[in-house]
């Protein structure tokens, strides 16, 4: 799989991308993993990326026409019917689909080149969304200051799950949400730490009883602090 991020702030990325399973999935050669400057597409003599919003309004707006020369240059065409097989051009906003871990499944799945704008400011011109994007996605309900800290998060879900990215120490079917319900708690030694004592029935060896014990404590866990994961039915989820 290849990812291009476009963003007006490359160096934001750092050294991200250089750690845990991403670092392991690029140097396999599982994914390949750009960062573009959406500046290096700017037409004017001064480089503008953005602008007033037509209507009046604070802010600034991201101009189009970086994007499409950029999407372009990736992609070969700005008409997203045109993309080559297997290709997304994904636009994270507040206003995309929130992200779920199906959506992650389905992109590590299908696409095979996958381009990510990242916005700033109040918006991105609608006409990116018209024109070049197949799929508009935020992270969730709280305001971030851009789209490149999403950029990651969704870069960081999609190539955990690609074909032999994970280590065999562990595995995605594992999961938290794979079964819908949290993770349940884990221990490690020491048994016992400021006299706080590992449960005993990890200590003992009985397999079908620690298989339960989990079971009740992933319960447990996701009635505390996710509940709506437990409710079935109200807009056809499996809860
Ligand atoms: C006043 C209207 N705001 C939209 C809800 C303005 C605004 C806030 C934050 C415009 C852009 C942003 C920057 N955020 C993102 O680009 C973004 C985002 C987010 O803020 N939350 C969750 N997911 C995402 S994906 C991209």
């Amino acid at each position: 799989m290849r990812i291009d991020v476009l963003t007006i702030f490359p160096e934001f990325f750092g050294q991200v991308f250089d750690f845990g399973i991403i670092r392991r999935a690029r140097k396999a050669d599982i994914v390949q993993i750009n960062v573009i400057d959406i500046r290096e597409f700017a037409v004017d003599k001064h480089k503008m990326t953005d602008d007033r919003p037509f209507g009046g309004g604070d802010g600034m707006v991201m101009k189009p026409e970086p994007i499409f020369a950029a999407v372009k240059h990736l992609l070969g065409t700005t008409d997203r019917e045109g993309y080559p097989e297997g290709s997304r051009v994904i636009l994270l906003s507040p206003q995309g689909k929130p992200l779920k871990q199906p959506m992650a499944e389905s992109l590590a799945e299908d696409a095979d080149h996958i381009v990510l704008i990242c916005g700033r400011y109040e918006g991105v011109d609608e006409r990116v969304n018209e024109t070049l994007v197949t799929d508009e996605i935020s992270i969730g309900d709280y305001v971030l200051s851009g789209g490149e800290p999403a950029a990651i998060v969704l870069t960081d879900a999609i190539v955990r799950l690609l074909p032999d990215a994970l280590g065999s120490e562990t595995s995605a079917e594992n999961d938290s949400f794979s079964n819908g319900l949290l993770d349940c708690p884990h221990y490690t030694r020491p048994a016992e730490f400021m006299g706080m004592k590992v449960p005993e029935v990890l200590l003992n060896g009985n397999h079908a009883e620690i298989d339960k014990w989990r079971h009740e404590k992933a319960l447990e866990k996701t009635k505390k602090n996710r509940p709506d994961l437990l409710k079935i039915g109200e807009d056809g989820e499996s809860g």
